[in-house]
């Protein structure tokens, strides 16, 4: 269909996008779609939506990939319910690809020459240009935006054509779990692409996504952080050691920054010899994203957005002492940049059957 036909219903230059894209892609027939590491819906949703792009309104060939793991029960049951063909990176032959779009991050971050084989054409992103995408023949950073969902919905809409309600489904979760249902970093754009999704998503499929049956060892695991979670005032910390997946640091993050009180969550936990972490806060006007920038600085990388960000640190090996002096050091640099080095910490649950391991006074 004549692409001309939709611009009077599509955002404005969402059609000028569209032909930038069209030009970008030249004459290549098959494309790689990277997500970005450890999957979450945004990324899922946007590289569901950009396939659909590329296959039906521009009738190339496209298959979808990732990196890490996908470890959240819910995203699992995203890619379960409507990404089935998602694969892991080295499962996927990436020399029948002749170009690759990255989806929800940037090459700094999200791509790894090493492993990523197939070469980068472009990349749609809303987290802050960190100038790394500079170079590619393509590129469509908006910080101003809620999701990538939000951006791949426009283009969508540009082409005049119906996604149907897989990809709308996809999208749609994409862009209300990124602005936790646009209530923080939103704008008309992401209402705009709400007004025109939610009519054409399956409700049935959105809600078993969000409500999953969950692992036992998610419970073991829920119940290890709570009982060796301690707070410093407005600050409550914890570790689980061993992780099962790498996103369970931020589950449990997201779960301690309700406790009344905190203003600051912080879960870390190993996984294959790197210590993740995840922050929450709830703080009016400081942003976690810096405070995990200069907790890790010379330690490790991390960045996230104002109420929530992540980081990793690359251990030496994979052993406990090397594990428990670097926790104690997180935990030391977290209270100092936060001013709370000289308060007393205080057991979450007080009567759990296990103490916190690490924190001064209570090491056991
Ligand atoms: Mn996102």
């Amino acid at each position: 269909m004549p692409l001309m036909a939709a611009a009077h219903s599509s955002p404005s230059g969402a059609l000028e996008a569209l032909e930038r894209l069209r030009r970008a892609l030249g004459e290549r027939r098959a494309f790689l779609i990277y997500s970005h590491m450890n999957p979450d819906p945004d990324t899922v949703g946007s590289a569901l939506g950009l396939r659909f792009l590329l296959e039906q309104v521009f009738e190339r060939k496209a298959a979808l990939c990732y990196r890490g793991i996908i470890g959240r029960a819910e995203n699992r049951e995203l890619v379960r319910l409507l990404a089935k063909d998602l694969k892991p990176a080295r499962m996927v032959p990436q020399e029948q690809y002749e170009a690759s779009f990255l989806v929800d991050c940037q090459p700094d971050f999200g791509f790894d020459s090493e492993v990523d084989r197939v070469p980068l054409l472009g990349v749609f992103d809303h987290h802050p240009d960190s100038g790394s995408a500079a170079g590619l023949p393509f590129s469509d950073i908006r910080s101003a935006y809620g999701s990538t969902s939000t951006i791949i919905t426009e283009y969508i809409r540009a082409s005049g054509m119906e996604p149907g309600a897989v990809v709308a489904t996809a999208l749609w979760y994409g862009l209300k779990t990124d602005t936790q249902d646009l209530s923080r970093r939103t704008g008309a754009a992401d209402e705009d692409a709400r007004d025109w999704l939610v009519p054409r998503i399956d409700r049935a499929t959105l809600a078993a996504i969000e409500n999953p049956k969950l692992s036992r060892s998610y419970y073991t695991n829920l119940m290890t952080a709570l009982a060796r979670a301690v707070s410093w005032r407005e600050l409550v910390m914890t570790e689980i050691g061993r992780l099962p997946y790498p996103d369970m640091v931020a589950e449990i993050a997201d779960r301690l920054i309700r406790m009344e009180q905190v203003q600051w969550s912080m879960c870390c936990g190993l996984h294959e010899k790197r210590l993740y972490l995840s922050v929450r806060t709830s703080h009016p006007t400081l942003d976690a994203g810096l405070l995990v920038k200069r907790v890790l600085r010379g330690r490790g990388a991390g960045g996230g957005h104002d109420t929530m960000a992540a980081g990793r640190i690359e251990l030496a090996d994979e052993g406990r002492e090397t594990y428990r002096v670097a926790v104690e050091d997180l935990w030391s640099r977290f209270r100092e940049e936060l001013g709370l080095h000289s308060v007393e910490g205080v057991r979450v649950v007080e009567h759990a059957p296990e103490g916190p391991r690490v924190g001064g006074a209570w090491s056991a």
